[in-house]
């Protein structure tokens, strides 16, 4: 039977990366986003290369009327969905507590922790009505330790964290499986999403060492999925070879 992948934030870095693996094993994919346009393109990628059936969505996660109506009364063929990959979210800023924009921090906010609930809420019912289904949580390595100037994003990633424990809890009489990954430091637009298109910050964070690749989290999703019914990843941290944690990595002496 054909597998369906629904994951959110897939017109760049994990996201699209995921979506990329989970077709190249033959999964049929909704892919979500704002940008309608990458959306349409990774759509066209992954049917030629892949003769998988893709579904695109094209809205914000963080208003929630976009998110039900999107999510909600999905086309018969489409709601059996085996796993949701609740993925979109950013950093905006890198600021002290005193000196942050609370605009900053509403976003994040909305994006990182509400737009993960709304997604969650709106699909769920396809796996209570399914007795399955695994829900895999995109957190960080920010959510284990916060850092200098990580403040609220840390705290969305913490709270992603404790949705996760909660989820996996209250989700165990459904058979629904909820899994977190928190990655350490991965080379996508993150940085360049956090700093506003500010290049030479952005690839700041990255001097000194070899970070993760999308590729390896799309690998690490892959992983964690292709597992056998009575198992479940439910925590997963994961560096690059140089970072130890949130905020130690070792860039030479
Ligand atoms: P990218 O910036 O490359 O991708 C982010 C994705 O999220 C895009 O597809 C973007 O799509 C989507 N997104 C952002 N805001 C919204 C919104 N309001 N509504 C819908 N989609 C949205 O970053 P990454 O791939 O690196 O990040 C993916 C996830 O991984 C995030 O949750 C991030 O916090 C987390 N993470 C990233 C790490 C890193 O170092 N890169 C490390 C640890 C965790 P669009 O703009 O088209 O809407
Ligand atoms: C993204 C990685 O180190 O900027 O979650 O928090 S970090």
């Amino acid at each position: 039977m054909d597998k369906i992948i629904l994951v959110t934030g897939a017109t760049s870095g994990f996201g699209k990366a995921i979506a990329e693996k989970f077709a190249s094993q033959g999964w049929n994919c909704i892919i979500t986003g704002r940008r309608k346009e990458r959306l349409d393109e990774l759509a066209a990628t992954l049917t030629d290369n892949y003769a998988v059936k893709v579904l695109a969505l094209h809205f914000d996660v963080q208003k929630k009327a976009e998110v039900f109506a999107a999510l909600q009364g999905l086309p018969a063929a489409w709601q059996s969905i085996d796993v949701l990959v609740n993925n979109a979210g950013l950093a905006a800023g890198r600021d002290s507590f005193d000196n942050a924009s609370l605009e900053h921090w509403e976003t994040m906010i909305d994006t990182n922790v509400k737009g993960l609930l709304y997604v969650s809420k709106a699909v769920v019912p396809y796996f209570i009505a399914a007795g399955k289904g695994h829900i895999i949580n995109l957190g960080s390595t920010a959510a284990k330790e916060v850092y200098t100037n990580g403040n609220v994003y840390c705290a969305t990633k913490s709270a992603v964290d404790a949705i996760s424990k909660a989820q996996r809890i209250d989700l165990l009489p459904h058979k629904i499986k909820v899994t977190a990954i928190h990655p350490g430091a991965a080379e996508t637009e993150f940085s360049m999403v956090r700093f506003k298109g500010d290049t030479a910050k952005a690839n700041a964070v990255y001097d000194g060492y070899e970070p993760l690749k999308a590729e390896d989290i799309a690998d690490t999703t892959w992983y964690c999925a292709s597992l056998p019914p009575h198992v479940c990843i439910n925590d997963l941290v994961i560096t690059c070879t140089a970072q130890a944690n949130s905020y130690y990595t070792y860039k030479g002496a």
